[in-house]
């Protein structure tokens, strides 16, 4: 069977399946592409215009979660709890994580202090639920780690940039995710995930939108020369 990863370099939604794929050691091919000037074959084949896609020999998956879950599926189904209950929360917190990273996007592009301001406090308002949520154990369930721990690294390594310059994480009041954020960051799947040069086409997005975190951001660092 011929895997084939239809990738933008710095989307969170294609890496969730590219930390699959490298947990699982899964033989595949990726492609990436612009974004802001998507080929006609890949309008073609997203049917919302969307990465990630994956192409399965000549079949198309798209959405990210519904990639994972397939990913683990053909590779012996262990990143999914058994229990259905249990199997069912976990999708519904990784359509959680997928809303953090909405606010994410909205928050690093707002344009004004008080666009800005709403994302970064809504963030830190499910940043405190997943607190909540966490076990003591490793991983987003504990013992196991699992496709819910995968949906959400890519926020983490988002959060990490510029030396936590833009981190929202507050070590004293969320010491559960603080924890597991660096154990994920720390875990090869996850580092290989993106391209190395991951963090500088990041800030230079971010820059492109000369958005208020930017703004902040590029006169902080002038004042520290
Ligand atoms: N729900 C989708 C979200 C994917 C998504 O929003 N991808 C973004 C890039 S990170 C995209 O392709 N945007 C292009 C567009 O909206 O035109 C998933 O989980 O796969």
């Amino acid at each position: 069977m011929k895997l084939h990863l239809i990738s933008f370099k710095t989307c969170p939604f294609v890496q969730r399946a590219a930390i699959t794929l490298k947990q699982k050691n899964v033989a595949h091919e990726i492609t990436y592409i612009d974004l802001a000037n998507p080929p006609d074959w890949f309008l073609e084949l997203s049917p919302l215009g969307k990465v990630p896609v994956l192409k399965v020999d000549g079949e198309v998956l798209f959405e990210s979660a519904v990639i994972n879950e397939y990913l683990d599926e053909i590779t012996g189904g262990e990143l999914q709890p058994k229990d259905p209950l249990l199997r069912a929360k976990n999708r519904a917190w990784i359509e959680f994580a997928s809303n953090m990273l909405g606010n994410s996007y909205l928050m690093k592009t707002a344009t004004d202090k008080v666009g800005y301001e709403k994302y970064r406090d809504l963030i830190i308002t499910q940043l405190q639920r997943v607190e909540e949520r966490l076990s003591d154990g490793d991983w987003f369930n504990g013992d196991d780690f699992s496709l819910a721990d995968t949906a959400f690294a890519p926020f983490f390594m988002h959060n990490s940039v510029a030396n936590n310059a833009f981190s929202l994480i507050d070590p004293a009041t969320m010491p559960k995710v603080d924890a597991w954020s660096k154990r994920l960051l720390a875990l090869p799947a996850v580092k290989h995930s993106v391209v190395p040069e991951f963090e500088l086409l990041y800030l230079q997005r971010i820059e492109k939108f000369n958005s208020y975190m930017w703004q902040q951001y590029a006169a902080e660092s002038s004042n520290h020369g």
